[in-house]
């Protein structure tokens, strides 16, 4: 069986259609993937036995997504040194500004690399974690250089009328 190299987490099946975003990235750059649901309050002894684990299991970067009182991204990065990328998953009250000042107000110590807001966040988690792993894998170095050349190949020099 392959290693899993990243660990997809969030709060709740309903911040999957956000988080899919950066597994969608990881499929495209043939990174391996888990995905979970573990919420830092609905599943907190979930949340800390994932943490425990991450090292010994070869997990190299998490993605944590969550909304709201948005707790997880934090919680995990206190529980293990694996790298944590924060992705603030947008809400309906709040836009999801509640959940970006969640995840990126860490106290000195416990670090996460927190993303934009929503879908874009996502997407640049997966990015990031594949630009961290491609630093000891120049397969993958080759595949996100050629991904990143194609994005910007596709950006035309002017802008088309509707
Ligand atoms: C957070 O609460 C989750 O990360 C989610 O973004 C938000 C709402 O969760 P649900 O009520 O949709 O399950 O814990």
């Amino acid at each position: 069986m392959q290693q899993i190299q990243v660990g997809i987490i969030m709060g709740s099946q309903s911040d999957w259609p956000t988080m899919k975003e950066a597994a969608d990235i990881l499929d495209a750059l043939g990174v391996t993937y888990e995905k979970r649901i573990v919420s830092a309050h609905r599943t907190p002894d979930r949340l800390w036995a994932y943490g425990k684990s991450a090292v010994e299991r070869g997990l190299k970067v998490i993605i944590a997504g969550a909304g709201g009182a948005a707790h997880l991204p934090g919680m995990m990065a206190s529980k293990t040194r694996v790298p944590v990328i924060g992705v603030p998953v947008q809400t309906r009250a709040l836009s999801g500004v509640d959940s970006l000042y969640s995840i990126v107000q860490m106290p000195k110590g416990y670090p996460v690399a927190t993303m934009a807001i929503g879908a874009a966040g996502a997407a640049n988690g997966g990015l990031m974690a594949a630009g961290i792993l491609a630093l000891s894998d120049p397969a993958l170095a080759e595949r996100l250089d050629a991904w990143r050349a194609a994005l910007s190949d596709s950006i035309p020099e002017e802008p088309q009328d509707a």
